[in-house]
């Protein structure tokens, strides 16, 4: 993206070493900035979807790690998740002052405040401005609040007011409940807390309060002092929720405007610090014959050393060189500048490492067999895992009991839910609101590092495991699956390929709700948000009785199979035809899969695929949902117009599938080759030769990848990180590979495998749990997430852009669902992946 030659660095480190270590100064990129220092300034604003991402306001990025965000008003002590954030009004950079000034409202309290941080030499000031005093709903509520990652603070000590005190590992500091008519509105006016009837919220005591807090003195990377004429009191965020963070505050006062709050920051800049180089390689290793460059990932001041080497890992423990060659300067791509090393020379299997500089990785093998079980984890483990309404059991663990007994209840029309889901003013249903729905209650997937049935996802990751199952055959059994008994078992072959289990269990929650509810619903999904972000064993979600409203909250019923407590989940039933159509599909297909195996069920999908597919017709024809609408603009989804050729042999299909695929193909070339390379198969050399010009456009493409960042690989820049993009561009191109070999090159095939498993920006992690033979990530967002624990098979969405040039992917806070959340979805492309990849590799 940005490449020129390194003179200006190295102009400036010569600066540098002749004078006094600079003063933060105002960069071109709107934040504060000296080596190994970056403060910014609502550079990223609280987006309000999810409300508090820990991603926004004032921000420090310290020695190369984002250790402290959350800087603005906040209305909590230990603000949550789903507490109100403030909308920013306003973002003045002032280039001559040397200032930024951000405002700040609430609108829900008709209440503004504004931030002005300016550079003190070393330090930054923060004050807060009222133009109307702090209102009486908010006094003593309102504060300045700053937060501190965890677990680059924990077990390190602070000084407050010269005291010393360490910070806690586990949180464990005192608290006090209050009235629940004292709490600050949370988000919609949903509560994150179940309070047992008690009528009280809790809220958190501080740790320690002062004048003068220096932070980490005792590991100088970390080290910041924060001062203030007002009391600064440090609370511990993780005792009200696990994603908590430490948090300094300063109450606002009353009654007052004008300068109301000043703090004076410091942190700490280690002198003549470089950040450490970050060499990117596979830690999955190579096979002999493939493209080998590991991509160094450099601190601007850093010097380029000339060569690298690789070694090998002798049978009597000994190493020596096995190869040396030269590094070749890349160019720089947003904060960092990047080199390349190229060792492809190197063919002969063993163990290696690599040195550059003083870096030392860890160990890779080349092989030819590096790549045999890339998918194993993930099909083995991270799938079944997330088999809702099934105990699901391994050796001598249990990953969850049986979830949701009681079933669903019909959500109530207009609900505009805590997920972004919504019920609209109807049901679209025979039920009443709350009305149990019967049968709901089998099969299916869990979405996410949440609970929710997302039916749209749930319908592709089945149509996805039978386009696996078609094109691969994978006779894989380590699966024990027993619908009748509701029970999984990992490891425990059961006689029948698990893939097909794997749809069989997907098809039975979709088929019961196009026969319960008449349609697909949107989701099934939790009704309170203080079960929505429950973390652990989802069998304890709900309390798995019948909510009987004649009942008291936290009451059970004689017979013991209800209760007053209001948890039971929702179905979410506004119609959508094209969710319908999507399933008639999908349906069509599994009843072709499942003929054999499960001869009613695949009757049932059958039957609900010609009905969907009538109905959902008619209806798309009179909806007006913009959704629905840009669908028919489109002339219909030739994607699904060839799944329903493969599936029926139906010439109208194939003659749907080739309306749509050229114009697709010229208004969004990029957007279409994929689906158009999937039809190569199944249509003629008149079709293929037709594609051809297209493929040619899509190698131009590849190569300008490998302009635009130093891996060559699409890098997304979005608020959820571009890991499934990066393996949807890895299966299309082993496809395009496949079929025209002649135009794009085997060598292509091999960069989406070397960034998933560790040739990636920030640290050199395989993005998948447990796999990447040396180094995978330790830690990810799924629903074990409170143990700093993964999944195995988890595909991470990876690497997480922060405006205006950060990188990141936290390897010790598993708690930032856009760089370490796994979805159903995302995992299951990981597997399309992993097959295609491993059948191309192997031809
Ligand atoms: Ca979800
Ligand atoms: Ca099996
Ligand atoms: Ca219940």
């Amino acid at each position: 993206m940005k490449r020129f030659p390194l003179f200006a660095a190295a102009a400036l480190l010569l600066a540098a070493c002749q004078s006094e270590a600079p003063d933060l100064k105002l960069n071109d990129l709107g934040y504060f900035e000296r080596q190994g220092v970056n403060v910014l300034v609502f550079n990223n604003p609280f987006s309000g979807g999810f409300n508090d991402e820990k991603n926004s306001g004032i921000e420090v990025v310290h020695h190369g790690v984002r250790t402290i965000q959350g800087g603005a008003v906040r209305l909590s002590p230990t603000p949550e998740q789903w507490d109100l954030v403030p909308t920013m009004t306003s973002r003045t950079v002032d280039t001559l002052a040397q200032t930024i000034e951000v405002g700040m409202r609430y609108d829900w309290y008709d209440f503004d405040s504004r931030v002005i941080v300016q550079p003190k030499g070393k330090a930054v000031e923060i004050s807060v401005y009222l133009d109307k005093p702090v209102p009486e709903a908010l006094a003593g509520e309102a504060g300045f609040n700053i937060e501190f990652l965890p677990s680059q603070y924990w077990l390190k000590t602070y000084l407050v007011d010269g005291k010393p005190e360490r910070f806690p590992r586990y949180a464990v500091s005192d608290t006090k409940v209050r009235p629940n008519e004292e709490k600050v509105r949370q988000f919609k006016g949903y509560r994150t807390y179940d309070d047992r009837g008690t009528g009280q919220f809790i809220e958190a005591l501080p740790l320690s309060a002062g004048h003068e807090f220096l932070m980490a003195p005792d590991a100088p990377e970390r080290m910041v002092k924060i001062t203030s004429e007002s009391e600064m009191k440090l609370y511990d965020g993780r005792m009200l929720a696990q994603n908590g963070w430490f948090v300094l505050r300063s109450v606002l006062p009353a009654g007052k405007t004008g300068k109301v709050l000043t703090w004076t920051v410091e942190p700490n800049a280690v002198p003549g610090w470089i950040r450490e180089p970050n060499v990117g390689f596979s830690q999955m290793g190579y096979v002999p014959d493939q493209p080998k460059v590991a991509v160094i990932e450099l601190d601007r001041k850093d010097k380029v050393q000339s060569k690298a080497s690789v070694w090998k890992v002798e049978a009597d423990g000994s190493e020596r060189e096995a190869f040396s060659g030269p590094v070749k300067v890349w160019g720089e791509y947003y904060k960092y500048n990047y080199a390349k090393f190229d060792f492809s020379k190197l063919t002969e299997p063993g163990v290696y490492f690599l040195k550059y500089g003083d870096v030392r990785t860890g160990n890779f093998i080349i092989d030819p067999s590096v790549y045999d079980k890339i998918t194993v984890a993930t099909s083995d483990v991270w799938i079944p895992v997330h088999m809702n309404h099934m105990a699901v059991h391994e050796a001598y663990r249990l990953w969850h009991g049986e979830p949701f007994k009681e079933g669903y209840l019909q959500a109530p029309p207009s609900t505009d839910h805590f997920d972004l889901h919504w019920q609209g003013p109807t049901t679209d249903t025979k039920y009443k609101a709350l009305e149990l729905i019967p049968g709901l209650n089998v099969g299916g997937y869990f979405d996410a590092g949440d609970f929710d049935i997302e039916t749209g996802s749930n319908i592709s990751v089945v149509q996805n495991l039978i386009t696996l199952w078609e094109q691969f055959r994978s006779e894989r059994d380590e699966t024990f699956v027993s619908e009748e008994q509701r029970y999984v078992e990992l490891h425990r072959p059961d006689g029948v390929p698990d893939i097909l289990q794997y749809i069989e269990h997907g098809v039975l929650n979709l088929v019961a709700q196009a026969e319960q509810i008449g349609h697909m619903a949107q989701t099934l999904s939790n009704s309170v948000l203080d079960n929505y972000h429950h973390l652990g064993d989802a069998s304890g979600i709900t309390d798995g009785l019948h909510y009987d409203p004649r009942l008291k909250p936290y009451q059970k019923s004689a017979d013991g199979k209800s209760s007053g407590t209001p948890d039971d989940m929702w179905a979410f039933t506004s119609r959508n035809s094209g969710l319908d159509l999507q399933a008639a599909t999908m349906f069509a297909a599994a009843s072709r899969v499942l003929a054999d195996r499960n001869p009613s069920l695949a009757q049932r999908a059958l039957k609900q695929s010609i009905r969907l597919q009538e109905e959902g017709t008619k209806l798309m024809a009179t909806d007006t949902t913009s959704r629905n609408r840009r669908r028919m603009n489109q002339g219909g989804n030739f994607s699904t117009a060839l799944q329903l050729y493969v599936s029926t042999k139906d010439p109208k299909y194939l003659d749907q599938f080739t309306a749509a695929v050229w114009p697709a193909l010229e208004r969004m070339p990029m957007g279409a080759i994929s689906a158009a390379l999937d039809a190569v198969p199944y249509l003629d050399e008149a079709y293929k030769e037709k594609l051809r010009p297209y493929v040619e456009q899509y190698r131009d493409y590849i190569l300008q990848l490998e302009e635009q960042n130093p891996y060559g690989v699409p890098i997304g820049l979005g608020n959820w990180a571009g890991g499934g993009q990066v393996t949807g561009f890895g299966t299309t191109v082993c496809n395009a590979h496949r079929h025209y070999p002649d135009i794009i090159g085997k060598e292509h095939i091999y960069k989406a495998p070397s960034w998933l498993f560790g040739c990636h920006p920030y640290h050199n992690y395989s993005w998948v749990a447990a796999v990447g033979a040396a180094r995978p990530k330790q830690v990810f967002y799924g629903n074990n997430r409170a143990d700093f624990s993964f999944i195995p098979g988890n595909m991470a969405p990876g690497l997480l852009f922060r405006q205006p040039d950060h990188f990141e992917n936290y390897d010790d806070w598993p708690f930032l669902w856009g760089q370490n959340e796994g979805t159903i979805a995302g995992n299951v492309g990981y597997l399309i992946f992993g097959e295609t990849f491993r059948n191309v590799e192997a031809n």
